[in-house]
């Protein structure tokens, strides 16, 4: 196994010492990192021992070891998953040909603007869950946010290495930027639009964790496909620790929905669509998961960028960014003559029509991620058959609330059907979460901290981490 140094200050595995002015610019970042996970990471929680798992090699077995850390103290560090030996670029223009281990001068702009982009979503993530310890509805779970942010932030290391690395002084001032830009700030916010909502309580991460960490394994596959090596490698370790997040994710919300029909089975409730009954009862009511599905799906989905778009047919092209699983994929990987079906707003309604493929990148990458959200899905409705509740949960059309792309300029409802803006204004507080909606959630966060508890409105997960037994101290509050 590919083991990493962890005798110098940032562990490593690509042989920093190697590389002076490398390692200069890193130690000079890591000081500013250092302040901004001080002022930004989990609010409160910066001096307690918290379980967390530490990459310690980049393979995919046994890569990670468990122990109490002081986030603040946790060993970030820039990891990449293998060189494999005599790799071809695999689509685009250069197909066949060698892949790079040094930026090719053309597409210097381009790998830029994707690696600030990438990099940009990981501390604005962090930024965004910051307060969730105060309201965490247990040890596990308080846990599981602290992991899933000390990555982000490692992630975010993984991306300023290929800025510092490959970009010189552009590299460097990219850097400070992705430490000063603030999720949701008015004059400075981050790029990507999902990463300036607000992540105020536990069914928001949970759903973010489903859906936008999603997108970020889509766009992190995409970019390991890259013919520019280093990125492919870093991407790929990346992907390792992304698993986990998505997990928590799809968990948590499964433990949520099984919480739910608990309550409503042992109270006797017969309609599961009840909100006033499932309130009463103080858990998640099945009506307003579902709201909170269609937000943070539809607001995902616009992070795939517009469905037709050149400059993701550029970095396709260029053999920078491919396809999810580009190499399955049956056809000359260079889209030459092919065409793709993307649906567009046609004669006053929702219709599928074939584009050139290259133009059509983005619009097949989505369509790839709402192919996971719909197993996920399958997962979640799996809950109302085994606890004998008679209710579905369902993804909205793609055209539902979309703010880029093809129907951002339209009006559609969960059905994919068009409607007028004086509709969507009667009828989005039923189809999106209501100020109330999401008042009656947040009145639900009081923090539970007693190991192996858990608050009111979640199931307890089938297993510990690492294997730990229920009553485990995740974190040591004391
Ligand atoms: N908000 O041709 P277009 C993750 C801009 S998540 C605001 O439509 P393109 C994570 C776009 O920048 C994954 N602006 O799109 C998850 C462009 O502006 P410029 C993050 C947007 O370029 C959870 C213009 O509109 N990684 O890792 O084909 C926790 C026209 O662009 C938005 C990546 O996204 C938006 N939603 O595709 C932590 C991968 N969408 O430059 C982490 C890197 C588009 O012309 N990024 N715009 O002024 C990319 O591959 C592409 O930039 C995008 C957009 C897929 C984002």
């Amino acid at each position: 196994m590919s083991q990493v140094d962890y005798t110098t200050l940032i562990p490593n595995n690509v042989d920093l010492s190697s590389d002076a002015r490398l390692q200069r610019a890193m130690e000079q970042w890591y000081p500013k990192y250092l302040d901004w996970w001080n002022d930004m990471g989990p609010n409160g929680f910066q001096g307690f021992d918290v379980y967390l798992r530490t990459a310690v090699g980049v393979d995919s077995e046994g890569w990670a070891r468990f122990g109490y850390v002081k986030m603040p103290e946790y060993r970030w560090g820039i990891l990449l998953a293998p060189q494999v030996e005599n790799r071809k670029i695999a689509f685009g223009e250069h197909i066949g040909e060698p892949v790079w281990h040094e930026i090719p001068g053309e597409y210097r702009a381009m790998i830029r603007r994707l690696c600030v982009i990438q990099g940009d979503t990981e501390p604005a993530s962090v930024e965004q869950q910051r307060y969730l310890g105060e309201t965490a509805p247990s040890l596990y779970d308080m846990r599981n946010v602290f992991q899933v942010n000390v990555e982000e932030g490692r992630h975010l290391w993984a991306m300023v290495y290929m800025l510092q690395k490959y970009f010189g002084r552009d590299g460097r001032e990219e850097a400070e930027g992705l430490l000063q830009r603030r999720s949701g700030d008015e004059d400075r916010p981050r790029i990507l639009g999902a990463f300036n909502e607000k992540t105020p309580d536990w069914v928001s991460f949970f759903m973010f964790t489903t859906f936008t960490d999603r997108d970020g394994k889509m766009q992190l596959e995409s970019l390991a496909q890259s013919g520019f090596d280093p990125l492919s490698r870093t991407c790929r370790f990346m992907l390792t620790e992304e698993g986990h997040h998505m997990f928590v994710g799809r968990t948590g919300v499964e433990r949520i929905i099984q919480r739910t029909c608990q309550a409503l089975n042992e109270n006797g409730i017969t309609d599961p669509g009840d909100i006033d009954k499932a309130r009463s009862l103080g858990v998640v009511d099945l009506p307003t998961i579902q709201k909170k599905i269609n937000f943070h799906y539809s607001v995902t989905l616009d992070l795939f960028g517009a469905e037709i778009s050149t400059n993701a047919a550029n970095s396709f092209n260029a053999g920078i960014k491919g396809r999810f699983n580009e190499a399955k994929i049956d056809d000359d990987h260079q889209l030459k003559s092919d065409t793709y079906p993307v649906a567009q707003v046609i004669d006053g309604a929702v219709k599928t029509q074939e584009v050139p493929a290259l133009t059509a990148i983005n619009a097949r990458l989505a369509d790839d991620f709402i192919g996971d959200c719909e197993s996920v899905m399958k997962r979640w409705n799996r809950v109302f058959t085994e606890q004998n509740v008679d209710f579905q949960l369902r993804l909205p059309h793609r055209a539902f609330n979309r703010a880029v792309g093809e129907f951002s300029e339209v009006r559609v409802d969960p059905n994919g059907s068009l409607i007028t803006e004086e509709e969507w204004q009667l009828k989005k507080n039923h189809w999106l979460p209501s100020n109330n909606d999401l008042e009656y959630i947040l009145s639900l966060m009081e923090q539970e901290v007693r190991p192996g508890k858990f608050a009111n409105w979640i199931a307890p997960p089938r297993a510990g981490i690492n294997g730990q037994v229920g009553d485990f101290e995740y974190v040591k509050l004391n």
